[in-house]
């Protein structure tokens, strides 16, 4: 296998034809309750409708899918009775319905070929892309073991494969909602309370009287419950607190924003904990009773002053001295947000002990308008034998940081690249919704990596940037189409919810489901799919879970009484953390007995050259992620990002608004695309902002190639997290360039 064999194949643009039928997205987004419910009326005496739950986003909201005789859908609305949406889908959920009509879609799997020299796909029926991956997958196993077979995974698709993956003998599993993004919080969190935050967050917002957020821009960061229970808080008189180097939509509804200059937060987070303690204004009654190390914690903090803090993090003493009292007076109904893309500054576990501890501190943990104790609802395995044991796994892979409790991405890539000394060499991944050339970091080493492998399958809806890599590529059909896992998250109330297909598959895609059980039994494992049809597997679960999927169908969601006892601590028990001492842990024994700083300290990060700006990003509204920039309602409402430069910045370089810039990072590495400029007061003079999942670079994307730059481009440096293997991205700083440096390159 040569190098040049996994070259990216750009197939060139297809017709403009799909732009004709972008609807006008914002038509379909009712903000008004009253509007809701008449056409929420209409709707339902027209078209059928389908259970489903959303899949644009990981926030999963139930939904009612509504469609024509034709099979058209026509409207997707939220399920009234879901705890996730109560009955509003965010704008993306709604233009959810693009990802089954965007006409780029794949439509029938692919094989890597040569034709007169040059690379390309072409197309292939199931059984031949089918049998070709089972027949790698049988070769690799037997030569290397099925261990070094990698999924690499991200949402829906990943459960049914990753029942593959197990059955083979393979848990080389990871995804990256871990080492990109939540993993951090768990471990910090995990360490603390003995407890991981998971998803959704058990953040008690809708009854806070104060919200703390650390870099959560809620309101941008669109999870539905999350923006509908703080807008709710706000109406309520709770106080908004927004530590944001921007001016984020979260900000302009704060009555405090903090401007923070980057990567200072432990500094005021120690300095916050000092106020308390010094001025006693700690929750004494909840420290006392549930947790251990304070003392060792007051000797720590003693010196954090906020006129120390004001020399590191630029927010002045008085204000931190101010917001502090806030907190302590709406404790225990204040929560200090967990955030969740954490993956920073490489010291992100620690910053998150440091939110966990400060949350202590406050009494919030199990308290009304603070962290309510959720419960969720175990639905039973589908009856099949056991899993061999694999020799090694993604734990292996990550066992260089102690406290990695999902599989790492970027360790994946690393064993994958291998070396001399090299235990866990990855000869193959399956990829499956997740465009790891746009998500992961360092993206020549995802590159460098996927050469070395002797096989790459990408399961995938779109012709993402990761789908040009692979040797097979298999289509998806999208969510409106297909039956998945039942949905069972915990939260306040347990409840399931499940998703049946609204329209038949368009083109020649496939549920992932099916692919699993083809795959599964051209491999001999037949007998762990032991179902025609996953409609058979969740009819038996339900059963099981007292209900049917008779039933399902028509309720969409189904809440079940709590069985943990309280919603939150009771005055009179106790309760015993899922840490060594049983208590809150300020003190962390088991980080100073690995050779991490028990408490919390501040170290500072690297600043940017003379010239650079720290680049900084973050989530758009409308989109998520690269994966609905191409879809036809979402990129009616934005097609392309901006670079926010502060006007300071912007008379400096002399640039104007809308004026096309290119970046060039720390590393000399250029953005593909050119981005235009937003000046705007609302970024800091030492950075500048951009929405992360533009600037796609795959042609089929009619819509979204070549629109705006890619942060992924310029994310070359990343500091890792030595807990537990997070790869903070944001120590990058980009120049800002005003001629096109591709002129002789011809892109
Ligand atoms: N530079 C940078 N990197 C980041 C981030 C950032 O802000 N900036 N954010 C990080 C975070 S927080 C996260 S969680 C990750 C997210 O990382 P990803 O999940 O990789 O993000 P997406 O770009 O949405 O890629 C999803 C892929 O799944 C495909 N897809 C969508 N629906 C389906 C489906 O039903 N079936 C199948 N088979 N495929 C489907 C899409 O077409 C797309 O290719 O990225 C991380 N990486
Ligand atoms: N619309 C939409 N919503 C989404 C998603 C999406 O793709 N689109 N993705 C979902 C997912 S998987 C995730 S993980 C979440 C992520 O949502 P968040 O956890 O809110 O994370 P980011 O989008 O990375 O938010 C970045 C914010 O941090 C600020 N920031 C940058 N540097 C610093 C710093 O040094 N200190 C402080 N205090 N702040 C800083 C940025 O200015 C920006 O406002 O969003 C979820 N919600
Ligand atoms: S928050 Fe929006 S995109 Fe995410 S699942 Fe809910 S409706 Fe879908
Ligand atoms: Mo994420």
């Amino acid at each position: 296998m040569t190098t040049s064999r996994r070259k990216f194949i750009k197939i060139s643009a297809l017709g403009i034809g799909g732009l004709a039928t972008v609807s006008t997205a914002y038509k379909m987004f009712g903000g008004n309750a009253y509007l809701d419910a008449v056409v929420k009326e209409n709707i339902a005496n027209k078209f059928k409708r389908s259970a489903t739950y959303c899949e644009v986003c990981f926030w999963k909201c139930a939904a009612w899918a509504y469609s024509d005789d034709e099979g058209n859908i026509q409207k997707i609305i939220g399920n009234d009775d879901d705890s996730h949406c109560n009955g509003r889908l965010c704008p993306r959920g709604t233009g959810g319905v693009g990802m089954y009509s965007d006409d780029d879609r794949l439509k029938t799997p692919l094989i890597r070929t040569t034709i007169d020299g040059e690379e390309t796909y072409r197309e292939a029926s199931w059984e031949e892309a089918l049998d070709l991956i089972a027949s790698k997958f049988k070769g690799i196993k037997e030569t290397y073991g099925a261990e070094s077979i990698a999924l690499l995974k991200h949402g829906s698709p990943g459960s049914h494969l990753e029942h593959l993956f197990k059955a083979m003998g393979s848990d080389t599993i990871a995804e990256p909602a871990y080492a990109q993004c939540r993993g951090p919080r768990e471990t910090g969190f995990g360490l603390t309370f003995g407890s991981w935050v998971g998803s959704p967050e058990p953040t008690d917002i809708r009854d806070t009287k104060c919200l703390v957020l650390i870099g959560s821009h809620i309101g941008e960061n669109m999870h539905n419950t999350q923006v509908q229970e703080m807008s709710d808080a706000i109406d309520n008189g709770a106080t908004i607190i927004t530590v944001d180097p921007r001016f984020s939509t979260a900000a302009s509804k704060s009555e405090h924003w903090l401007a923070i200059k980057p990567a200072t937060d432990i500094a005021l987070l120690l300095s916050w904990m000092h106020v308390l303690i010094e001025e006693g204004i700690y929750n004494k009654k909840y420290v006392e009773k549930y947790t251990s190390g304070f003392e060792q914690l007051k000797a720590h903090v003693q010196k954090y002053t906020p006129e120390w803090a004001y020399g590191i993090t630029t927010i002045k003493p008085d204000v931190i001295r101010k917001t502090a009292r806030i907190m302590a007076d709406a404790a225990p109904a204040a929560i200090i947000h967990p955030g969740r893309h954490v993956t920073w500054y490489g010291d992100d576990s620690q910053r998150e002990r440091a939110i966990a501890i400060l949350n202590g501190l406050l009494g919030s943990w199990g308290n009304r308008g603070g962290f309510y104790l959720k419960e969720g609802l175990k639905v039973p395995d589908f009856p099949c034998p056991e899993y061999p044991e694999p020799k090694w796994g993604w734990h292996e892979i990550g066992e260089k940081y102690p406290y990695a409790e999902m599989g790492n991405t970027s360790e994946v890539v690393n064993a994958t690249i291998g070396g001399s000394d090299n235990k866990y060499p990855i000869k193959a991944w399956m990829v499956a919704g997740t465009n790891l050339i746009q998500t992961l970091p360092q993206r020549d080493k995802t590159i460098e990596a996927i050469n070395t492998l002797d096989f790459m399958v990408v399961v995938d809806t779109m012709p993402m940037e990761i789908t040009g890599y692979a040797d097979v590529v298999l289509p998806e059909c999208t969510y409106l189409e297909r039956y998945d896992e039942i949905r069972s998250a915990p939260n306040r109330i347990p409840s399931i919810a499940v998703r049946i297909p609204a329209v038949k598959p368009k083109y020649d895609s496939k549920p992932a489901w099916w692919i699993s059980k083809e795959l599964g039994e051209r491999l001999g494992l037949g007998e762990y799919f032991n179902y025609n049809d996953f409609e058979e597997v969740i009819e038996w679960q339900l059963q099981q879970l007292g209900t049917s999927l008779e039933e399902m169908k028509k309720l969409g969601v189904k809440q079940y009484p709590r069985k943990s006892g309280s919603l939150f601590f009771e005055e009179d028990k106790n309760h015993t953390f899922f840490t060594p001492s049983g208590k809150i842990e300020f003190y962390s024994h088991q980080l100073a007995a690995k050779g991490f700083d028990p408490i919390p300290v501040y170290t500072p990060h690297p600043e940017p050259p003379q010239g650079f700006y720290r680049l900084n990003y973050g989530r758009s509204p409308m989109h998520t992620f690269s994966r609905t920039i191409n879809n036809p309602n979402l990129n009616d409402l934005k097609s392309e990002n901006t670079l926010w430069v502060n006007p300071k910045v912007a008379r400096i370089l002399g640039l104007k608004k809308n004026q096309e810039v290119w970046l060039k990072n720390q590393d000399d590495v250029v953005s593909t695309f050119s981005i235009k400029v937003r000046v705007t007061e609302r970024v800091r003079w030492d950075s500048v902002y951009m929405y992360h999942g533009f600037g796609h670079n795959n042609k089929k994307l009619t819509r979204a190639f070549g629109k705006g730059v890619s942060d992924t481009d310029l994310i070359t440096k990343v500091v890792v997290d030595p807990i537990m293997g997070g790869t903070g991205l944001r120590g990058n700083f980009v120049s800002i360039l005003t001629e096109n440096p591709h002129k002789t390159l011809a892109i």
